[in-house]
């Protein structure tokens, strides 16, 4: 990690759109309201895709609002510096999204009833996905070589550190009555039953005609030409998609791709030490 990084309570952050202030203040002193919906991921897992269902379940599936109104304003970063002028301009209830680590989240969100929908995805994936977006956005070091990022993955040496740290941190709330968890493969695999279930947890309604636009609108496809969700409105010198595509590929097991036997082994072996005190089997692990 170079000089522009901070670390903050063991996780590291970039200068550039955090501080540490803000962390502080969000933790200690920001109100949560009863009413607020969290989306928390650690990078790469699926956060725009579920920013983008929500934006549609809130009009119903009509896609205008996702047509019009950049993602980032429609549920802003929670703990970026730029979040934090507009989520004062949200209307509730709001819908936010964060990367953060259980053990530095806001605690007025634990004494309220708000509710956070966790979407993990298999972490080789995860790393690749990286890997990729590394090249393209500035807060990120060209990686040298893909080995040198695997390793550095591994060990947490990333933005927002280790991904085994942050499941296993949120998944001591998997049996409050507040959290919804997923996996980027469940939405991959059906996106139309999996939907559903995120309604009954938001208590919403919505009927077969309504379902139908959310899923078609949510789509990759869709989203990967909406300019709004594609993040082509950012300055080149913040993601430069000369390099990639923020829409990358959006598929499940591209690791396979880029991943050497031994690669895999090793990573199996560093995965299972990791997750063994867990007792929860991935989705990903079934497939
Ligand atoms: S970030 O930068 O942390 O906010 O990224 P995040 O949104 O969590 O994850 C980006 C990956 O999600 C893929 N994606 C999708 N896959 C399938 N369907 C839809 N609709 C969709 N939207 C985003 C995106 O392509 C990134 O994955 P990769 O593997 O790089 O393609």
């Amino acid at each position: 990690m170079d000089t522009d990084y901070f670390q903050h309570k063991g996780i590291h952050f970039a200068s550039i759109i955090y501080s540490e202030e803000r962390l502080k203040y969000l933790e200690n002193e920001f109100q949560v309201q009863d009413d607020d919906v969290y989306i928390v991921t650690f990078p790469k897992s699926g956060t725009n895709w579920m920013i983008e269902i929500l934006s549609l379940l809130k009009t119903n599936g009509d896609p205008t609002w996702c047509n019009s109104v950049p993602i980032w304003l429609r549920s802003p970063w929670f703990e970026t510096l730029e979040g934090q002028s507009q989520i004062k301009d949200v209307t509730p209830p709001r819908v936010l999204t964060s990367h953060l680590p259980f053990h530095i989240f806001a605690k007025s969100f634990f004494t309220s009833k708000a509710k956070i929908i966790y979407i993990m995805r298999n972490p080789k994936d995860i790393l690749v996905s990286l890997f990729h977006f590394s090249k393209m956005l500035c807060l990120y070091k060209d990686p040298e070589s893909f080995q040198e990022f695997f390793e550095d993955f591994l060990q947490g040496n990333v933005l927002y550190s280790s991904w085994f740290d942050h499941v296993k941190g949120w998944m001591q709330m998997k049996n409050n009555k507040n959290f919804f968890y997923i996996t980027y493969e469940e939405l991959h695999q059906d996106l139309r039953g999996s939907v559903p279930k995120m309604c009954e947890f938001l208590g919403k309604e919505i009927n077969e005609a309504q379902l139908d636009l959310v899923v078609n609108n949510a789509s990759f496809k869709a989203m990967k030409h909406n300019k709004m969700s594609n993040y082509s409105l950012l300055p080149k010198d913040f993601l430069d998609q000369t390099k990639g595509s923020f829409m990358r590929k959006g598929i499940t097991g591209d690791w396979k791709n880029h991943f050497t036997v031994a690669q895999n082994e090793y990573f199996d072996r560093f995965y299972q030490e990791k997750m063994k005190d867990l007792n929860f089997t991935f989705f990903w692990e079934e497939m």
